[in-house]
Formats: C-alpha cells, structure tokens, sequence
C-alpha cells in the first residue's frame, strides 16, 4: 500500500530551505515553520448509508486499497474502522439504514467521535465527509443521518466542517444519460444531478438552517479489467476536501492522494479543479512555511524543487508544464 518512491513534501521542503542562499536564521525559522506543518494531522469521518460508496471513494482518492468494497448488500462495514495514511486519519464510520438496532449503534458511534478531542482540546474530526447514494431516490436515512445526527453534534462552525457529496451520478437515471465514451453525464442527467443537489441542500437547510453546498461525483468502479469506469469529478469532490480542511492541514493530502492521472481526469468544467488544488497548497506553503522568516519575496526561487513535485502529484497537464511553480504562488 505505502509508495516507497513517493516524494516526502516535508522532506522536499527541508531540502529546499537547506539548498536555499538564506542565511542561517531564517533558514531555521523557515525549518520550524516546516516542521510545525509536518506535524499536522487531519482527521476525515466518511459516512453514509451502507452501499453508497465510501469504501470506493477511499480507494480512489487515496490509490490506497485499505477499504473493502462491498459486492453484495450487507454491509461491509459494521463498524468505525481507521485508516491511517502518513498524517491523514479516515475515519470509514457506518451511516444508517441497517435496521434499529444497528442504527442505534451506528449513531452512538458517530456522537462519541464527533465528542472527541485532540491534544490541543480541539475537536479531533476535522470533516465529516457524507456520501449519498446518487442512485436512490429514497435519501430519508441520509438526511436523518445528517440533521438529526451529525449537524447537531459539529459544534461552531458547522457548514466548514461537513461536506455532503453525491456518488454514483452516474447511474442517478439507472445508468441512462451517462455517456460512456466520454465518461460524464449528457445535458439531461446533468439537469437532473443539478436538481438533485439543490433538494439535498434545501433538505439539510429546512431541516437545520444549515447551509451546505452539495456536489455529486462518481467513485468509480472495477469489476475486472474489462469491466471498469474511471471516476467523474473526483478532482472536484477532492478541491471541495481542501477547501473544507484549515489551511495550516493542507499538505496532508498531497503524499497520500492518489498517482494515477486518469481518477483526477474527467471532471465538470466549472473550475479548472487540478490547478485551483495545487494554488491552494501553494497557498499554504506560501503563508505558513515563511512565517517570520525574511525571504525577500522569493518563495517560488526557494520551493522550486518542492514545486515542480507537488506539480506531478496531481498528474494532470499542468503538473508537466514547466516553471508552473512561480505560478504556485502568484
Ligand atoms: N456505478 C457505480 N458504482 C459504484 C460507484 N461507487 C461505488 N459503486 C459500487 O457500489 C457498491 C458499494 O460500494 P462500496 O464502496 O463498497 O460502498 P460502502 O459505502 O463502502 O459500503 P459498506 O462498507 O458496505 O457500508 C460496489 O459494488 C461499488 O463498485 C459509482 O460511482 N458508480
Ligand atoms: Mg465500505
């Protein structure tokens, strides 16, 4: 599972100051300022209804075949489980929907880790990611998952701190309307999709005052070799982490997302998702690696090195392109 040749972005970063023609002080408050960002953790809840995907979604993002996916109807899950990848915890947690009993469980469980506190006292789960089923149309487990059980028990800040997400888009019409060739939804399913996402967010807004801001998405999946379908706006649902995740914890993903560029390819042309990904860690860099530290404006000069890898992580054109790091950071 771990990648032995995958670049270290702390390590690459150190490197980087070491190498750098900074003198001896800065070099050590830009050092400190790096190894307070190594020490980062974040932690993701994934939940959702049994079947909805968060096995598949896990797989994907992460290249990382720690989740199970389930081929029949029981659940797979019957517990919390924990992943733990470098500084990124996941948190695989059961939704409802598994009869009274479990449910019952499934929701303690999820209270009792909403409650917990890290070191510093702060809330341990920095997200909860929750996936819907895109291909029902019955959501009411999913939004008494989601009003009754997890909003209620976020504490402050509650719309940074969930991101509801809709897989499976691509069989939302029973699989019509999905064009294969070109792996997205045709302009009907996508009016549908749309429609989807606003009667979610105005059911979470009725139903708490929260207001949230849903995607949808396809995790994918692999039968067996002939019987495969990359994901759909997988970079998007992956920008919507980030930007739901505190800027000092961003770096977390970048060791650990996965290196295979065809998951990150095919996505809605809302926003160029790989590139708005890679300013937002150069956002971080930029404003938390050089704090204090008197560098003469010249972050992409130093960082160059650490640039042009975070670059390739995402394996999408703009990795390739040359001098994109300065870019990083304009
Ligand atoms: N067509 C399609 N199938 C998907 C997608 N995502 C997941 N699946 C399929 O849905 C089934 C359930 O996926 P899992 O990832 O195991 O779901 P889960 O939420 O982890 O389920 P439990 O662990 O049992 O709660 C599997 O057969 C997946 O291949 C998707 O985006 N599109
Ligand atoms: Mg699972």
């Amino acid at each position: 599972m771990a990648n032995v040749n995958q670049e270290d972005i702390f390590e690459s970063l150190k490197q980087d100051v070491l190498n750098s023609n900074l003198d001896e002080i800065n070099k050590n408050k830009m050092l400190k300022n790096i190894l307070h960002l190594q020490s980062q953790e974040i932690n993701i809840m994934i939940t959702g209804a049994t079947g909805s995907g968060k096995s598949s979604t896990i797989n994907a993002l992460f290249d990382a075949d720690v989740a199970k996916v389930g081929i029949g109807v029981d659940p797979e899950t019957m517990d919390i489980q924990k992943y733990t990848l470098k500084n990124l915890i996941l948190w695989d947690s059961p939704g409802l929907g598994d009869g009274k009993e479990a449910d019952t469980r499934h929701a303690k469980n999820i209270i009792n880790k909403l409650a917990e506190c890290d070191a510093n006292g702060n809330a341990l789960i920095d997200l909860v990611l929750v996936i819907l089923d895109g291909s029902t149309r019955d959501l009411g487990t999913s939004y008494e998952l989601i009003n009754s059980v997890i909003i209620p028990n976020l504490g402050p800040n509650k719309a940074d701190r969930i991101l509801v997400a809709i897989n499976q888009c691509d069989v939302a019409m029973k699989g019509q309307h999905w064009n294969h060739a070109a792996n997205k939804p045709d302009a009907v399913l996508t009016k549908f999709l749309d429609e989807k996402v606003q009667s979610v967010r105005r059911r979470i807004r009725e139903g708490t005052g929260v207001d949230t801001e849903p995607i949808y998405y396809s995790a994918g999946y692999k039968e067996s070799e002939y019987e495969k379908q990359n994901p759909y706006n997988l970079s998007k649902l992956l920008y919507y982490i980030i930007q739901h995740t505190p800027k000092e914890k961003r770096l977390a993903y970048v060791d650990n997302i996965s290196k295979k560029p065809e998951v990150w390819r095919d996505n809605d042309d809302l926003k160029d998702y790989s590139t708005e990904i890679k300013k937002s860690w150069g956002q971080t860099i930029r404003d938390c690696a050089s704090k204090g530290a008197e560098i003469g404006g010249d972050i992409g000069g130093i960082f160059g090195r650490t640039g042009r890898a975070v670059g390739k992580v995402i394996g999408g054109a703009a990795g390739a392109v040359y001098g994109f790091f300065k870019g990083l950071f304009s």
